[in-house]
């Protein structure tokens, strides 16, 4: 019933956005057709914003109304989803800024690291990849790749963590968010890949296999998969998603569809 419950408040959402017209020009593709359609729908929609305009959006677009209701910053690198967070971020107060610890402040996470692209627009400013998020863990991810880690070099007060890679014995050095957030990270990169497919040969990262179709190497798009199966569409993404759209005229499709996921990127 609860389930239900939910089914019937996304589409609610959606139809309150327009949002279930947004995909009027997709029809009957499927694979990497598929993902080219929504390549060309993502682009043509999407307005982009300032870097500064994050910022202030974040109060709408992150605002914690699922976890603790509160209106706080919902970070997923120190929220904690059962239990009382560590510490949180009141919207448009301490912003980044210098930090030496935790809870100092929060900044702009890009989960496809800036770096990757020279910091070059719109991808710097697309609000469906680029996150509030403590500064101190955001620097302590750097441009790391995503993974799974059992014996953690450093472990952030919600539990994320540093460490060795145990995904598929691809042993390099990973970031591994808490199981919360590990659909919702997804699902923003397998936007990124459908969003910049076609710039996207040009971006250099580990996790980057060079081709315009599946984006992303083997073991990374099987992890990709794993976990937008694992942590499914939360309430607080749908909510993120619409206000997004306000902002920014562009839909993350994978939280509307989680269908069309598989419906591009086979298993193996
Ligand atoms: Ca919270
Ligand atoms: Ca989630």
């Amino acid at each position: 019933m609860k389930k239900l419950v939910f089914i019937f408040t996304i589409f609610l959402s959606l139809s309150a956005s327009a949002g279930l017209n947004y995909y009027d020009s997709i029809t009957n593709e499927t694979g990497y057709q598929l993902k080219s359609a929504l390549a060309r729908l993502l682009k043509s929609t999407h307005r982009s914003q300032s870097y500064g305009a994050l910022f202030r959006v974040y109060s709408e677009t992150d605002a914690d109304l699922t976890y603790d209701k509160d209106g706080s910053i919902m970070d997923m690198y120190s929220e904690r989803a059962v239990s009382s967070d560590p510490y949180t971020f009141k919207p448009n107060q301490k912003r980044c800024g210098t930090y030496k610890k935790e809870a100092d402040c929060y900044n702009r996470e890009h989960l496809f690291p800036q770096s990757s692209f020279n910091k070059r627009s719109p991808m710097r400013s697309d609000i469906f990849h680029v996150y509030p998020s403590d500064g101190y863990v955001n620097n302590r991810r750097g441009r790391l790749a995503f993974g799974e880690v059992s014996n953690a070099d450093w472990t952030s007060r919600n539990g994320s963590k540093v460490g060795t890679n145990t995904f598929e014995g691809v042993k390099t050095k990973v970031f591994e968010p808490i199981d919360e957030f590990k659909g919702d990270i997804a699902r923003a990169l397998l936007y990124f890949a459908t969003r910049y497919e076609n710039n996207i040969t040009g971006f250099s990262h580990e996790w980057l296999d060079g081709s315009r179709e599946q984006v992303y190497k083997p073991w990374f798009k099987r992890l990709l998969l794993k976990w937008h199966k694992q942590d499914p569409v939360s309430e607080h993404e749908v909510n993120r998603n619409n206000k997004a759209y306000s902002f920014q005229k562009n839909r993350n499709p994978f939280i509307d569809h989680p269908e069309w996921v598989t419906m591009i990127w086979k298993a193996n």
